[in-house]
């Protein structure tokens, strides 16, 4: 869009530019500018166009993703070429990704590298590498406290070796994700350390308050995210004499993102990862950008107008690098940090959908799909050209982040249906094997999320315990039920590393005073790879588990209809244990798969009038998962019990 007040302005940022940038061959750098430039300037103007310094802030901004530009490798500026042609490159169904620890899965950043035929082996082409920045000894929120944004934890390895990685990713055609963690750094973090100091710079950097007055006032509407471990918002920091904002661990300190100095420091930070080779980045607890008093400082306007910058000036730079945002809010809200727009008020285009991933669990927890089918009808309709990134598991605990006016719907009670899924899952309820921790218990709410491994979740261990082999069938097929719902349903799928043999909770945490009190770490496993080795011997549980999944994947990959353009019905059936849905090609009427799936232990009918014109009865359905007809008996489909297909007309 041509606009005189910004292009003005940016024939004065061009006008005053670096020789050292303005002696460069820069054009692609300059067309993308001159496009995304009404933008960038409508965005920094609305969020900090009341200083007397903007222009010198615009022509900040300008040079960081300038010089950027100039750092960014020739072959990543030939893949930003590519993907600009093919645009719609990561809303295929080829991607299926895995999230890990490098430390629990490999060791090493160089230990990864040695394994990543074991990506190819499962089919996994998209791997999220948890941070491996330098974080404090002892506790680090995981590596979710970043002490310098540079700098690679030395227990893991070098930049080099993450550069390394990177290449060899490329050439066996495996995306990498890596953190960006926006929100807070640790307080080691050398900000952290000069604030601390008494520089005044740098205390403005975060949020600090000589007294209780402001983080008295804001307390009063911002909930705790760690109630147990890190109660309250504010943290005082005995050497500086002030009150410190930590909204997640005493240690994780929060940016202020109202000085555009930590916004540019922090963009400068994006494009310096998207210049490793990092091909998506993940942008962590995107929802506390912005802290307002009086509101939960969550999910606020300017969040998402910083989020919007951030896409804008990263396309300038780095237009082949996509975002994920983590954004683990309420369904309505979770929608939001797309954007608003596809194109002129554009976010992240991947985003978690941990809605459909409670969902999940409850219909596990229930046996029924009444919830699951009333939270996905509400799921509002995303974006053109964003996508999903759908889990059943990751690092982080089960939030039971339903819309109680859906569980209301379903004639449940929105704080005893919480209660029993938390008991469900803590092994509470009579007649639950599943063997999970409470996690984030909050006296004074009563809300309560939940820890714990798939398989442990699922009843694997219980299971195995008892050598009930009916109970140990039974969890194999829940766990692949749930994988065949993230691999059909529209988005990436990301499977959470050692569920594919099984991984059951390990207690070893407990051994470590700075991890004991956060029970994620149950699930957080160092892979046993004796144990994995048996994925290649029949008759075992990791073999059952890794086969299946195995194929799965090589099956999706196959089925061009689950790549997401939103392209989905969910088909509304008369027996609650059913969850159905259809995908369809755009252009090509003919091709659709429809998806269903038993949530129940025991067999069910699908009455195929239910289907409408998803079904005719003059061509004969074959699952595509299994390669067979399902059995069809007196005009319904049966489903034997934890079990679903992927059905197309043959
Ligand atoms: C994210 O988590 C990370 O995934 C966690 O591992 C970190 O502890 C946390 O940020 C702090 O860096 O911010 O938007 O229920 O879902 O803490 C959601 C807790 C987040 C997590 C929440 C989450």
């Amino acid at each position: 869009m041509y606009e005189q007040v910004s292009h003005t302005l940016l024939n004065d940022i061009l006008n005053r530019i670096k020789p050292e940038i303005s002696e460069q061959d820069l054009r692609h750098f300059y067309t993308r500018l001159g496009a995304n430039f009404y933008g960038i300037h409508s965005l920094f103007q609305r969020l900090y166009g009341d200083r007397d310094d903007f222009a010198d802030l615009a022509q900040q901004l300008v040079e960081t993703m300038a010089q950027q530009y100039i750092k960014r490798p020739v072959k990543l500026r030939q893949l930003d070429l590519a993907r600009e042609k093919d645009y719609n490159w990561f809303l295929s169904q080829q991607w299926i990704g895995m999230a890990l620890y490098c430390k629990g899965f490999a060791g090493t950043l160089s230990g990864l590298q040695e394994r990543l035929h074991y990506f190819q082996e499962l089919g996994i082409n998209l791997v999220h590498v948890m941070p491996v920045l330098r974080c404090p000894e002892g506790s680090s929120d995981g590596g979710y406290a970043v002490s310098d944004f540079h700098e690679i934890n030395p227990e893991l390895g070098t930049l080099e070796d993450v550069q390394l990685l990177a290449e060899e990713m490329q050439k066996r055609d495996i995306l990498l994700v890596l953190d960006v963690v926006v929100n807070h750094t640790s307080n080691k973090h050398f900000w952290a350390t000069r604030a601390r100091a008494g520089e005044k710079k740098y205390q403005d950097y975060y949020y600090s308050f000589e007294n209780r007055n402001i983080p008295d006032m804001f307390e009063q509407s911002m909930p705790e995210i760690f109630p147990e471990t890190a109660p309250g918002n504010f943290t005082w920091d005995e050497e500086m004499g002030r009150w410190v904002m930590t909204v997640f661990n005493d240690f994780q300190w929060d940016l202020n993102y109202s000085n555009p100095t930590v916004f540019i420091e922090m963009l400068n930070i994006i494009l310096f990862w998207a210049n490793q080779g990092a091909d998506i980045l993940r942008l962590d607890a995107v929802a506390f950008l912005w802290k307002k008093i009086g509101s939960t400082c969550q999910n606020e306007r300017e969040a998402h107008l910083l989020l919007q910058l951030l896409k804008d000036c990263c396309q300038v730079t780095a237009p082949g690098v996509v975002f994920i945002a983590e954004a683990i809010v309420a369904p309505v809200e979770m929608v939001k940090y797309f954007g608003e727009d596809a194109v002129i008020a554009k976010e992240c285009e991947i985003a978690y959908n941990a809605t459909f991933m409670a969902l999940l669990w409850d219909a596990v927890a229930t046996k029924n799909t009444r919830l699951l089918n009333q939270g996905i009808k509400s799921l509002p309709v995303k974006l053109e050209r964003a996508t999903w990134l759908n889990y059943v598991r990751c690092h982080d605990d089960i939030g039971l982040g339903f819309d109680d006016r859906d569980i209301l719907l379903c004639d449940y009670e929105p704080v005893r249906h919480r209660k029993f899924l938390v008991n469900y899952f803590t092994g509470k309820h009579d007649g639950s094997h599943a063997r999970g921790l409470p996690f984030g218990q909050n006296a004074k709410t009563g809300d309560t999320r939940i820890s714990g491994s798939l398989a442990s979740l699922v009843g694997l261990e219980y299971a195995l315990e008892t050598g009930d082999n009916k109970a140990i069938g039974d969890s194999i097929k829940l766990i692949l039920l749930l994988h065949g719902m993230i691999l059909s349903f529209g988005g990436i799928p990301l499977l959470y590393y050692g569920d594919e043999i099984g991984t059951l909770n390990s207690d070893t945490y407990r051994d470590d005073p700075n991890k004991k009190g956060d029970t994620r770490w149950v699930h957080r496993p160092s892979i046993d790879w004796d144990k994995a080795e048996r994925r290649n011997m029949p008759g075992t549980v990791e073999y059952e588990i890794f086969s299946a999944l195995k194929r799965m994947i090589a099956v999706r990959k196959e089925i061009d209809v689950f790549a997401d353009f939103n392209n989905r019905d969910l088909i509304e059936v008369e027996n609650p244990y059913l969850f159905v849905f259809g995908r369809y090609h755009l252009k090509k009427p003919n091709e659709q798969v429809l998806v269903v799936a038993n949530f129940s232990n025991k067999p069910q009918h699908l009455n195929l009038e239910d289907l409408g014109s998803w079904w005719s009865q003059y061509r004969p359905l074959v699952d595509l998962y299994r390669g067979e007809s399902p059995d069809i008996f007196k005009n319904s489909l049966v489903i034997p019990g934890f079990g679903f297909y992927w059905l197309c007309e043959r």
